[in-house]
């Protein structure tokens, strides 16, 4: 039996929630267009006969520009270090050298798996190009060509992973999807909806917090608020005559009934935390840092 755990690590946009959601066949970390959705770690196991891993999702390798920042930098500095394997993911029509330095820079002890993503969006050379490029790196133990959006080379790439991880028992029970609660899932479903609707900087200034998660008879209520900075952007959430808290409910309601299987009836409500960003304690609360 192998077991261990695989850090997923790349640029900005590169792929990873879409390259974990695609191992799992579930929808497990949110995914959009735009830089730092991610901004936790999220856990999610993959049991199979013969080997479990435990993926981890990391948030993208940015400047710590605010306390927010440098908890997401401990927390890719956290997961370089514990993993039993790294998953480098690169976009094969992002600057290869950029990439290069990048992981040359981070002194990878752990072995590593170099994932060439957007396979889709290049013609057959560039990829190969790519791959050459790549190859003879010192962090690069194992090469693979994916794409995560459609699927292509996703089945062939366990393997080399697999090869990879240290003989071991599972870690947790094989029913197991992830170490984080419902509400966790729930509430980044959330999070993505005001991503997809809420124009430019108000998703980076908002938090989503569940209330309530309360199983009635024939459905889930879920009460969650929606934290932002200021009155201005909580009016803007709102809309007019609350058309985009409607459109957000609606969205992620959808979604949260995919994901549980079950009806739910879905209460948000939108408060302001001036600087919640800055604040030890908010961040704690909001689910960020240790
Ligand atoms: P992350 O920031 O590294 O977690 O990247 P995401 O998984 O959020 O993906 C960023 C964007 O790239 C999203 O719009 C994805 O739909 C898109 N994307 C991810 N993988 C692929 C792929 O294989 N092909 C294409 N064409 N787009 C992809
Ligand atoms: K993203
Ligand atoms: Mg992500």
């Amino acid at each position: 039996m192998k077991s261990g755990f695989v850090n997923i690590f790349g640029k900005p946009n590169a792929g990873k929630s879409t390259l974990l959601n695609a191992l799992m066949g579930e929808k497990l970390a949110i995914v959009s267009s735009k830089v730092q959705t991610t901004r936790h770690r999220i856990k999610a196991i993959l049991s199979e006969p013969g080997y479990q891993i435990i993926f981890s999702d990391t948030p993208g390798i940015i400047e710590p520009k605010y306390k927010l920042h440098e908890k997401m930098m401990q927390s890719v500095k956290s997961a370089l270090e514990d993993a039993d394997v790294g998953l480098l993911i690169v976009d094969v029509n992002d600057s290869w050298e950029e990439n290069d330095q990048l992981f040359s820079g981070l002194r990878l002890r752990v072995p590593c798996v170099l994932v060439i993503n957007k396979i889709d969006k290049a013609p057959a050379e560039k990829v190969a190009a790519c791959v050459a490029y790549f190859k003879d790196r010192p962090y690069c133990k194992r090469i693979a060509t994916i794409s995560a959006l459609k699927g292509a080379g996703i089945d062939q790439f366990i393997q080399p992973v697999v090869e990879l991880l240290p003989e071991g028992a599972p870690f947790y029970d094989s029913d197991d999807i992830s170490d984080l609660p419902t509400k966790f899932f729930v509430g980044e479903l959330i999070r993505e909806k005001i991503y997809e609707l809420a124009q430019d900087e108000i998703p980076y200034h908002t938090a989503v917090l569940i209330r309530e998660f309360k199983e009635k008879q024939t459905l889930i209520k879920i009460v969650a608020d929606i934290i932002v900075h200021r009155e201005t952007q909580k009016a803007i959430l709102i809309g007019e005559k609350g058309s985009m808290i409607k459109k957000i409910g609606m969205a992620a309601r959808k979604d949260i009934e995919a994901f549980l299987n079950q009806k739910v009836f879905l209460e948000l409500f939108i408060k302001v935390k001036p600087k919640w960003r800055d604040n030890e304690l908010y961040l704690k609360e909001y689910g960020y840092g240790s």
